[in-house]
């Protein structure tokens, strides 16, 4: 039995338990890190040196970094989907996957998630916040018209492309910030709605992070 470790309420996670779903593979969750604590433990350290979540364990493998993880469950369970088995198809999803870690979770996450929803009010930094919602701005209306009008990132069938960057969707579409008119992707983000894995995994109230730079 697979075993996700990490607290629902990180992004990162969130990625993981909605491919998970999307796989319809069995597994347990155990909510760990943030107030859940247990990332200190030398058990926790032997897994991931680094102290930090998601941790994948399957049987007596242990993957970490959320992408490693989203890469290993497709190459296990996705039969050709998500991640394709063909070089060139498999090269395009991950473009997008680093783009999106290095790039717009830098800025979406690192920018305005942190800068502005995870800092104290009297503590922000406003200058480095504004310049961060509008790189997103900028990375989303960049997205907009790739989308089109019923698709995904990379044509009609979801791939880990889409998990990476359409994770971030429900606190974009949430936080109190300024927002240009995104036609397609307001349309993709009512689109991924309409997924269990993507309501039950990724649409998960995020208030309890209000403030908090603790974890
Ligand atoms: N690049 C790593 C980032 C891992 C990371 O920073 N995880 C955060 C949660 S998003 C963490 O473990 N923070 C400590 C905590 O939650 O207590 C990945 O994608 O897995």
């Amino acid at each position: 039995m697979l075993t996700v470790l990490g607290r629902r309420s990180s992004i990162n996670v969130q990625k993981v338990a909605w491919l998970l779903a999307e796989l319809d593979v069995p597994h347990r969750h155990i909510e760990l890190g943030g107030d859940f604590g247990g990332l200190d433990t030398p058990e926790f350290r032997m897994m991931n040196p680094h102290g930090k979540v998601p941790v994948l364990k399957d049987g007596d493998r242990v993957v970490w970094e959320s992408h490693a993880i989203l890469r290993y469950l497709a190459a296990m369970h996705g039969e050709g989907r998500f991640w394709s088995d063909d070089p060139a198809e498999r090269a395009q999803v991950d473009q997008w996957m680093e783009w999106s870690e290095t790039v717009l979770q830098k800025d979406f996450i690192g920018g305005v998630f942190w800068g502005f929803y995870r800092t104290p009010e009297e503590q922000r930094d406003w200058r480095f916040i504004h310049r961060s919602v509008e790189q997103c701005a900028q990375h989303f209306t960049l997205l907009d018209e790739m989308v089109g009008d019923d698709g995904n990132l990379l044509g009609d069938d979801l791939t880990l492309a889409d998990i990476t960057v359409g994770v971030h969707l429900y606190r974009y579409f949430n936080l109190d910030i300024k927002r240009p008119d995104i036609p397609g992707i307001s349309a993709w983000y009512e689109r991924l709605q309409q997924r269990d894995g993507f309501r039950e995994h990724v649409m998960v109230p995020f208030d309890e992070l209000s403030g908090k730079m603790a974890f």
